[in-house]
């Protein structure tokens, strides 16, 4: 994939013929709605500049979101379904109780199906938001493939799928593997950590009960022990309100700033201090906490364009939602 999106920066000329040389192997492509919604792209950036201007703390959530769609049932759009009577969404599990942003992807769905009424999958608003969401940060942009159709499925006991903050690095890499995501990306994409904050929750059990003896002593040993004063000032162990920047200075820009913590073993969740125990992805760390910021750009989009391609639904499979949070009715 990062090979393609080279060659496409490589070939402007002949972007055109080239993109659609590829559509006919590939299943999304660049421009998808070029003739069906022409200004789709224009649409997302106008309300994404709206919004991120009055609200900037949502870029994370909105990236995150994405990565949560991807990773349970491919990029369709799952994560975004309200629970029904006979069923309990994604959203309502554990993992999921701290996203926000759905307001966001409404809002955005409704200006596009104004515009384009039945055409644009809450999939591919998802890939387009998400994207928006890093560039407006101060991060790279990137070519967004799009063709993917929305699911009708969204079971909360599937979200076990997605990586806990506390996997050691198999774990982390198995569960990108199972997604055809590989060690590099694994590497990158935690990246997106530079983006956001994070509940005590999600990393509380580090600074108390690391091994469940539950006192000031047990502490997860990846952690730098002068940090750890720093958080528990924050976070008691039970909780479950408060939040905490993952990269704390720049919480709000994308940058390689969650590198250099994590480096100094001041990453937020044991996944991120995994990275560091093993080769190839503390390599990546290490380089890029001293910045190589062009490089760690454009990885971040070559890897998104890779997520975003995780079992993904096309051509007549699933269907356009009309309203991301409910799939639509069957006549
Ligand atoms: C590698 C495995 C990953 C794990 C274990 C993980 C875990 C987490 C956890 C526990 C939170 C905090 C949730 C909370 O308590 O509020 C979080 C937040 C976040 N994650 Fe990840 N994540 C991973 C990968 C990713 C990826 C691939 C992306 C996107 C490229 C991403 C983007 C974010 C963002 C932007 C936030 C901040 C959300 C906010 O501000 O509300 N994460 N992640
Ligand atoms: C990593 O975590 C898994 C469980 O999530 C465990 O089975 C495995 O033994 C751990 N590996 C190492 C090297 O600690
Ligand atoms: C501490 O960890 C143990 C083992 O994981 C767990 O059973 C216990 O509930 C935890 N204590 C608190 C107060 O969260
Ligand atoms: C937070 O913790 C309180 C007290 O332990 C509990 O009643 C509440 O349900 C928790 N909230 C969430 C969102 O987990
Ligand atoms: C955003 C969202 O739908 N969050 C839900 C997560 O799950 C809890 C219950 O487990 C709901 O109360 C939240 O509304």
């Amino acid at each position: 994939m990062a090979s393609k999106t080279l060659l496409v920066l490589l070939l402007p000329f002949n972007l055109v013929l080239f993109l659609s040389i590829l559509a006919e192997a590939q299943l999304l492509q660049v421009g998808f709605y070029s003739k069906t919604c022409p200004n789709v792209e224009d649409i997302v950036r106008k309300e994404m500049t709206e919004i991120l201007s009055v609200a900037p703390s949502l870029a994370g959530p909105l990236l995150r979101l994405h990565f949560h769609d991807c990773f349970v049932r491919g990029c369709d759009g799952s994560v975004l379904l309200d629970s029904t009577k006979n069923n309990v969404a994604e959203k309502e599990a554990d993992p999921n109780k701290s996203l926000r942003g759905f307001g966001v992807i409404e809002r955005v769905k409704a200006k596009v199906e104004k515009a384009c009424p039945n055409t644009v999958s809450c999939a591919d608003i998802l890939a387009l938001v998400a994207r928006d969401a890093v560039w407006l940060s101060k991060g790279p942009s990137w070519p967004v493939w799009t063709g993917r159709r929305d699911g009708r499925v969204s079971l909360a006991t599937e979200t076990k799928q997605l990586p806990s903050p506390n996997a050691n690095i198999t774990r982390l890499i198995s569960n990108f593997a199972a997604k055809g995501l590989s060690v590099k990306d694994l590497a990158v994409l935690s990246g997106g950590h530079t983006l956001g904050t994070s509940h005590c929750s999600s990393f509380s059990e580090r600074l108390y009960n690391f091994t469940g003896k539950d006192n000031l002593h047990d502490v997860d040993p990846a952690l730098d022990k002068e940090y750890v004063p720093k958080l528990r000032a924050r976070c008691s162990l039970t909780d479950n309100t408060t939040i905490v920047e993952m990269d704390p200075g720049s919480f709000r820009t994308f940058d390689t700033s969650y590198y250099k913590y994590v480096a100094k073993r001041r990453g937020l969740f044991h996944s991120d201090a995994s990275l560091l125990t093993n080769s190839e992805t503390k390599a990546y760390v290490q380089r890029h906490a001293d910045g190589l910021t062009a490089e760690f750009f454009q990885d971040f989009g070559d890897s998104m364009i890779n997520m975003g391609n995780v079992a993904v639904l096309t051509g007549n499979q699933g269907e356009i939602r009309k309203k991301c949070y409910v799939v639509n009715k069957i006549n």
